[in-house]
C-alpha cells in the first residue's frame, strides 16, 4: 500500500491544552506522526511519497473562503498585535449570544472554532494545509488506479467543519479528499470514521446530501468529547436522511461490543453500494490511550483492517486521532496490514 506524508507536519507544535481542569502538554504532537511513518518503513508496506500541490481549490469545496483566509492570516496578525505564544480561543457564540463576525481577531478566532483544543502557532496553516494535499494527493493515486492508499495526515481532519475548527483539527482532510472522488466523476462515497471520538466536522459537511454516507463508531456524547453531536439519531436531513449512522459506544468498550458496530457500519456501507470508502483513521480506540477509554488491543486493529477490507472497495485510509504515541504505529499500520492481508 502506498502512503502519503509529508515532513511539513514538524511546523504544528502547540504546546498545552487545557484538559480536566490543567494545563497540559498538547496530545497532538509531532512524535505521533513519527512513530508512524517509522512503522511503516519498519514493516515496508510500501513506498512513502511526498504529496503534490493541489493549491486551494479543492479545500474551497469544503471549507468556505472566508475560513481559509481567517485560517492562513491568523498567526500574522497575531505577531502584529505583539503577541506571544499560541493563538488560542476563549470566547465562542453559544446559546444567548449572536453569531455575528467580530473585527477583532480573538473575536474572529471564538466565531471560528467550538473549542479551545486547536492552538494556531506559526507553522499550523503551513501544517494542516499540507496534510490537506497529503489527503489529496492519496486521492489522486487512487483515481490512477491504486486499490488502497495510507493518507498519513497530521494534525488530523475530521472535527472540523466548514467554517469551524477544533480537537486539534482545522481542515477536514476527510471531507476533502471524499469530494475530491465526487468532483472527478464518482456518485456515491462512504466514509467510516473509527475514531475514538465522534467525526462531527464530517458528519456537518455531509448531513444534508445522500452523495456521501457518514458511519461513525465513538464514545456516547453524553460522556465524551465532541459532546454536542454523535447520537444515533442523527440520520440525516432533507436528501440526506438515511445517509447518516452513529454508533455512540459506552466508556470500557472492547473489541466484542466495538467489532459488533463495525459490523453494523459495514452493513450500512454495503446496502448503500458505495463506489469508494474513506475511513477516518483514529487509533485512539487503544487501551492505553491517554485520552479515551476503549479497550482495543493492537490486534484488534488487524481485525478491524480485515472486516474493512470484506467490503471489497478501493480504499483510501485518513489518519485522525491517537495519543499512545509508543503505540500508535503498531496500531495503524495493524489495520493496514489486516487490510492488506485479508
Ligand atoms: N477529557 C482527535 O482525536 N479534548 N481529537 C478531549 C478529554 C479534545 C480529539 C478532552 C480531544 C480531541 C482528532
Ligand atoms: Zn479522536
Amino acid at each position: 500500500m502506498l502512503t502519503f506524508y509529508s515532513d511539513d507536519h514538524h511546523l504544528h507544535h502547540g504546546n498545552s491544552e487545557l484538559i480536566d481542569g490543567k494545563l497540559l502538554p498538547c496530545f497532538e504532537k509531532p512524535q505521533r506522526a513519527d512513530f508512524i511513518l517509522q512503522r511503516v518503513r519498519e514493516r515496508d508496506i510500501g513506498t512513502v511519497l511526498a504529496p503534490e500541490d493541489f493549491g486551494r481549490g479543492p479545500l474551497e469545496r469544503i471549507h468556505t473562503p472566508a475560513y481559509l483566509d481567517f485560517f492562513q492570516g491568523a498567526w500574522q496578525r497575531w505577531v502584529d498585535d505583539g503577541g506571544q505564544g499560541d493563538l488560542l480561543p476563549f470566547t465562542w457564540p453559544a446559546r444567548t449570544l449572536r453569531s455575528i463576525l467580530p473585527r477583532d481577531l480573538h473575536g474572529q478566532l471564538g466565531y471560528y472554532s467550538f473549542d479551545g483544543g486547536a492552538p494556531i502557532t506559526a507553522g499550523t496553516w503551513q501544517a494542516a494545509y499540507s496534510a490537506a494535499q497529503v489527503a489529496l494527493s492519496a486521492q489522486r493515486a487512487m483515481a490512477n488506479g491504486e486499490h488502497s492508499v495510507f493518507a498519513l495526515c497530521r494534525p488530523p481532519g475530521h472535527h472540523a467543519a466548514a467554517e469551524v475548527m477544533g480537537g486539534y483539527c482545522y481542515l477536514n482532510n476527510a471531507a476533502i479528499a471524499a469530494q475530491a472522488f465526487l468532483d472527478q466523476g464518482h456518485s456515491k462515497v462512504a466514509i467510516l470514521d473509527v475514531d475514538y471520538h465522534h467525526g462531527n466536522g464530517t458528519q456537518d459537511i455531509f448531513y444534508q446530501r445522500n452523495d456521501v454516507l457518514f458511519t461513525s463508531i465513538h464514545g456516547d456524547p453524553a460522556i465524551e468529547f465532541p459532546f454536542f453531536l454523535g447520537y444515533a439519531d442523527e440520520l440525516g436531513e432533507g436528501a440526506g436522511v438515511g445517509c447518516n449512522f452513529n454508533y455512540p459506544l459506552p466508556a470500557g468498550s472492547a473489541w466484542d461490543v466495538w467489532g459488533a458496530a463495525l459490523e453494523q457500519a459495514c452493513r450500512r456501507i454495503s446496502d448503500y453500494r458505495a463506489e469508494v470508502l474513506v475511513v477516518s483513521l483514529g487509533v485512539d480506540t487503544f487501551k492505553d490511550d491517554p485520552i479515551s477509554q476503549f479497550k482495543l488491543d493492537s490486534a484488534d486493529y488487524l481485525s478491524m483492517g480485515r472486516r474493512i477490507a470484506a467490503l471489497g472497495l478501493p480504499t483510501l485510509f485518513v489518519m485522525e486521532g491517537g495519543y499512545a504515541v509508543e503505540a500508535i504505529g503498531i496500531n495503524a499500520v495493524n489495520v493496514l496490514e489486516g487490510f492488506s492481508g485479508a
